[in-house]
């Protein structure tokens, strides 16, 4: 859509504030807070949904980025209690908790021997006695076993559980985990950051400046890390905004984000279950907004095992330019808390037919998006009838 048609979707006396904002938009100009507020309330979906959309295609055309990744979740153990985890099993259902072991964890590394897959995604609860040391030894083994697989773990919570434990600063516990092999980290556990809400949902876990701090650390010695956003439960649209400016100030001055990822809260099994979920239209805005708020983020991701695949290809129609993985497994969190997709995995073939369905450029790419292949030319059904991409 050109800049005439996305203009005439409001009207010029009316909307007068939507019209500055938009033209803004096209000039470049970086929105401010008052402004991400407005788009929130006032916009109609259609109109933030093509600037986005224009914003969006500016940066990258029509390519959409996917990885060949698996997971591995340590335990569902958990010494937190934020009220929307599903997850955790500490207290309640103590019975349903698992830990691994070190060898338990090589033997699913050791699954994936052979196969295309560029990363390892290590995420799980903060188990009291998983310690910083173990995780050391585990990183240093599966860099042993395969070194080029990128290693991309512990979300900002984990972290700041280990190195308080170790007695270690901030730099020095990342610069440990880097040393042994940590690539990069997930954006997990940013929630959202304002203490108004933050000490409703999540009141024991790291709070807004140490999770950023953590992400500085890493940024600093060279390490690439993602944001993510729970949003859709208590929060009001200013709470929104005042996170992803947080986010925006720290990559002014890091440059350290790769992709943002707003997750839609679920309300299943969890103590917010009172709370109702966001409408669809919700979900579209917030990514949209998102978009046009964070000029200095590359990506915008969403986690498609959480949206739903039909959700996930109408997202790309509202600046989302990334659908993570083919996440070969048991992402348990979600699946718990309600998410569409009750057992997420997609073959590469199934994730390249679902972009070229809307009419997007499948591009596969490492964690740091290095383009692996695009498959703009490839046809489905010989991809799919290729054991390589299946
Ligand atoms: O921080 C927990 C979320 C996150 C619920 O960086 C919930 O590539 C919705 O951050 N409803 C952890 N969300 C997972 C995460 C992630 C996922 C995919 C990719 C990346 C990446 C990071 O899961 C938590 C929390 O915000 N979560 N419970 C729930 N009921
Ligand atoms: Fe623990 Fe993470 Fe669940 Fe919070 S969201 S209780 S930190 S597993």
């Amino acid at each position: 859509m050109n800049k005439l048609a996305i203009e005439a979707l409001v009207s010029s006396e009316k909307d007068a504030e939507l019209r500055s904002i938009g033209e803004k938009v096209f000039q470049n100009q970086r929105l401010i807070f008052d402004e991400g507020v407005v788009l929130f309330e006032k916009a109609p979906l259609a109109y933030v949904g093509a600037l986005a959309n224009f914003i969006r295609e500016k940066l990258h055309g029509n390519k959409t980025y996917f990885n060949r990744n698996f997971h591995i979740e340590p335990t569902n153990v958990c010494v937190f209690s934020c009220n929307f985890c599903s997850y955790s099993r500490l207290y309640a259902h103590r019975d349903e908790g698992w830990e691994l072991n070190k060898d338990q964890m090589m033997h699913i590394i050791e699954k994936y021997d052979g196969k295309p897959v560029t990363e390892v995604h290590i995420v799980g609860g903060v188990h009291p006695k998983m310690n910083l040391y173990f995780f050391e030894d585990l990183l240093k083994s599966i860099k042993a076993h395969r070194p080029e697989l990128h290693i991309k773990g512990f979300t900002a919570v984990e972290l700041d559980y280990m190195f308080r434990k170790a007695k270690l600063s901030v730099e020095e516990g990342m610069q440990l985990l880097h040393d042994a092999g940590l690539d990069s980290l997930p954006g997990g556990g940013a929630e959202i950051f304002h203490p108004e809400i933050r000490e409703q949902i999540c009141a024991d876990k790291v709070d807004a400046e140490g999770w950023l701090h953590i992400h500085k650390a890493a940024h600093n010695i060279g390490m690439h890390t993602n944001a993510t956003m729970l949003f859709g439960h208590i929060e009001k649209y200013w709470h929104r905004i005042d996170h992803i400016e947080r986010l925006r100030q720290l990559q002014d001055e890091t440059q350290g984000f790769n992709t943002f990822i707003p997750l839609k809260f679920r309300n299943r099994n969890n103590d917010m279950s009172h709370v109702s979920e966001s409408s669809l239209i919700e979900d579209m805005k917030t990514y949209a907004v998102a978009r046009l708020y964070l000029d200095n983020f590359p990506h915008l991701k969403a986690y498609w095992p959480m949206l739903g695949r039909q959700n996930a290809q109408l997202s790309l129609a509202f600046g989302v330019n990334d659908l993570d993985g083919t996440i070969d497994d048991t992402t348990k969190i979600y699946s718990m808390a309600g998410s569409e997709e009750q057992n997420p995995a997609l073959s590469t073939a199934q994730l390249v037919a679902l972009i070229k369905q809307v009419k997007r450029e499948p591009v596969e790419r490492d964690t740091l998006y290095n383009v692996i292949k695009n498959y703009a030319e490839d046809d489905v059904h010989e991809l799919e009838a290729n054991p390589y991409y299946n």
